[in-house]
């Protein structure tokens, strides 16, 4: 078969010198918020999206106005640590160039949306003065490295957190362009520098590393490109499952695209880590499809190819093969919410954050609030993969102090919320991403509310059941995951899909398409009275969906422990 032609933004990597483009230029325009075309795509390497406000689109368009442009940034922060003083530096910045929220994402990031672009620059050096960046948060590249969030808890966590940290270093551009354009660094005389890992046209699409410590799922170690189970013994870390070419998104109507689980490829040692990470990244550089971007990521590249040449290939290239993987066991892919007591004696309060957004609305004002604890914290942050925080390592001392100002702002909600709601997850969505079809963050409070009202008739209202809105089937919030999902396909219209597994180790299945919200509830009440009725003690719903053929099996690969 003769070799496709490279998709359009490879083009653009290849001609970027080093993801540099035309940025400056576009910056410097006066005439329009955006940037030209082929810089749009460079910007996304430097952690931004140019985005514009959807709901004003129309009026702007009948004024004859070019759309409402806007930024949005996204910070790396591997394993989603942050200490008080960046998250006032955050929080600063939200208020002074973006739309007065801070968004906390399903990988463990924060993002600041509503960013015009003259204060793009001076939103990112302010950001690097408080030590945090964006490099490589978006692009063709590894992005944020996430893992299980609860590092003081156990020394455990903690050495994955550092593995998590070392993981971002190792796979980070090396191209000095984010230094150049946004910080003054020294400008580039001639060629780009050398890029010895990606290369100049870096990879064919989006890579994600997530490290995963049992029995907690709550980073969905299944659905990254590249995906690590720490294997503990006697306490310690022995070392890792490897598992490779997970990836949720999908297009509707589109059968050759699919969401597919990681499969598992066997055990390695924590200093084989840094090797397999980089072989892992190298064979999907050579062999990933540089021609179709909706072909492009690692898990095509898998199911192309099949896993025993995949598992050849690394470890041909590793020099070695790797021992097979390690019993482990995955409970639920959830967070905990509450304080928790670490392994120092230390205190952690995890605290429900709905959709991630932190803002103040009404009564509850979580962006102050959060501001405040941010003041007298001295401990430091962590983002959860569920888009919920942790106030890490609290003095026990200091618990009261951070109870009241909880308690004072709003941020309590976990005390009083149903799990449904507790554990809920939605996209942002509308009105900022260009690609919904229908609204998925603005919705989850009505659609959630909905849910609890059925749980409540049928007696289950207690019973933790996972569900997910995306509004789009490219899948952040990661639908197809949940007991109940709903992924949108156009204005309050989604599709129903049931049967996900509380452990992330099971896709779910389509159950109803392009329903409204009455449908949806028409749709799932019989289920629900079915497995109020009769589930098996303790049994999931989503399991009890599948013991009583009420769904069907799962399409695409279904990832198991040994
Ligand atoms: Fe995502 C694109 C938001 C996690 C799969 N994602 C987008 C964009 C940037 C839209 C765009 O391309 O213009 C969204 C920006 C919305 C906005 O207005 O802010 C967007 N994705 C998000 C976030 C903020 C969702 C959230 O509510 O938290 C998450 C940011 C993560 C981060 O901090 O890095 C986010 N995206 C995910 C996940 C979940 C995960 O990684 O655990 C997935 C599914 C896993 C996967 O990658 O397969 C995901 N996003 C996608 C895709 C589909 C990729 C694919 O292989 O088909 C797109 C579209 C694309 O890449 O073309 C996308
Ligand atoms: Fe946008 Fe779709 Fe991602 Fe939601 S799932 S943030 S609508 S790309």
């Amino acid at each position: 078969m003769a070799a496709r032609e490279p998709s359009a933004v490879e083009r653009i990597k290849a001609a970027s010198r080093g993801l540099r483009g035309t940025i400056v230029s576009s910056l410097a325009d006066p005439v329009t918020g955006a940037l030209a075309d082929d810089d749009r795509q460079l910007i996304k390497f430097h952690g931004s999206y140019q985005q514009d406000d959807r709901d004003q689109r129309e009026e702007r368009r009948r004024a004859k106005l070019e759309p409402a442009y806007s930024f949005m940034l996204r910070t790396r922060l591997p394993g989603g640590v942050c200490t008080p003083a960046q998250w006032l530096a955050l929080d600063a910045l939200a208020g002074r160039y973006g739309n007065g929220t801070l968004r906390i994402t399903t990988r463990q990031s924060f993002q600041l949306h509503g960013i015009l672009k003259s204060a793009l620059k001076p939103t990112i050096a302010a950001l690097n003065a408080a030590l945090v960046d964006t490099i490589s948060a978006c692009g063709d590249v590894n992005r944020n490295v996430i893992a299980s969030p609860n590092p003081l808890e156990s020394a455990l966590h903690a050495e994955v957190y550092e593995w998590a940290v070392r993981l971002s270093a190792q796979l980070r551009p090396r191209s000095r362009a984010y230094y150049e354009l946004w910080l003054d660094g020294e400008r580039l005389a001639g060629e780009a520098e050398p890029e010895p890992l990606y290369g100049p046209t870096y990879l064919p699409r989006k890579f994600k590393v997530a490290i995963a410590v049992p029995p907690l799922n709550d980073v969905d170690v299944f659905s990254n490109d590249l995906g690590f189970i720490a294997i503990a013994e006697q306490g310690r870390l022995a070392g890792f499952n490897l598992l490779a070419g997970g990836g949720l998104g999908a297009t509707h109507g589109d059968p050759a695209t699919w969401p597919r689980l990681a499969d598992p490829y066997g055990f390695l040692t924590p200093d084989q880590l840094p090797a397999v990470a980089e072989n892992v990244v190298a064979i999907q550089r050579d062999y990933g499809d540089r021609s179709d971007r909706n072909h492009a990521r690692l898990k095509y590249t898998i199911a192309d190819r099949g896993s025993d040449w995949f598992r050849g290939e690394l470890e041909r290239r590793l020099g070695q093969t790797l021992s097979p993987a390690r019993p482990y066991r995955f409970t639920h892919s959830g967070d905990r919410f509450g304080w928790i007591e670490g392994h120092d004696g230390r205190w952690h309060l995890t605290l429900r954050i709905e959709s991630g957004r932190v803002a103040d609305t009404g009564e509850r004002r979580l962006r102050t609030g959060l501001a405040r604890i941010a003041a007298i914290h001295r401990g430091h942050f962590r983002l959860t993969p569920n888009q919920n925080l942790i106030v890490a390592a609290v003095a026990p001392e200091d618990r009261w102090r951070i109870d009241a100002l909880v308690a004072g702002y709003g941020l309590d909600s976990f005390r009083r919320t149903t799990p449904v709601a507790r554990d809920a997850l939605a996209c942002v969505a509308l009105p900022t991403c260009p690609l919904a079809m229908a609204e998925a963050e603005r919705y989850l409070p009505a659609a959630t509310a909905r849910l609890e009202a059925l749980l409540r008739r049928h007696g289950v209202a207690g019973e933790p059941l996972l569900f997910r809105i995306s509004g789009c089937p490219n899948g952040c919030s990661r639908p197809v995951l949940a007991e109940i999902a709903l992924v949108g396909k156009a204005p309050g219209r989604y599709n129903l899909q049931l049967g996900g597994a509380r452990n992330g180790e099971r896709l779910n299945v389509l159950y109803r398409e392009n329903i409204d919200e009455d449908g949806f509830i028409a749709a799932v009440e019989p289920l629900i009275a079915a497995w109020a009725r009769q589930r098996e003690p303790g049994e999931a719903f989503g399991d009890f969906l599948h013991r009583s053929g009420l769904v069907g099996a799962p399409a695409g690969a279904v990832a198991r422990g040994p």
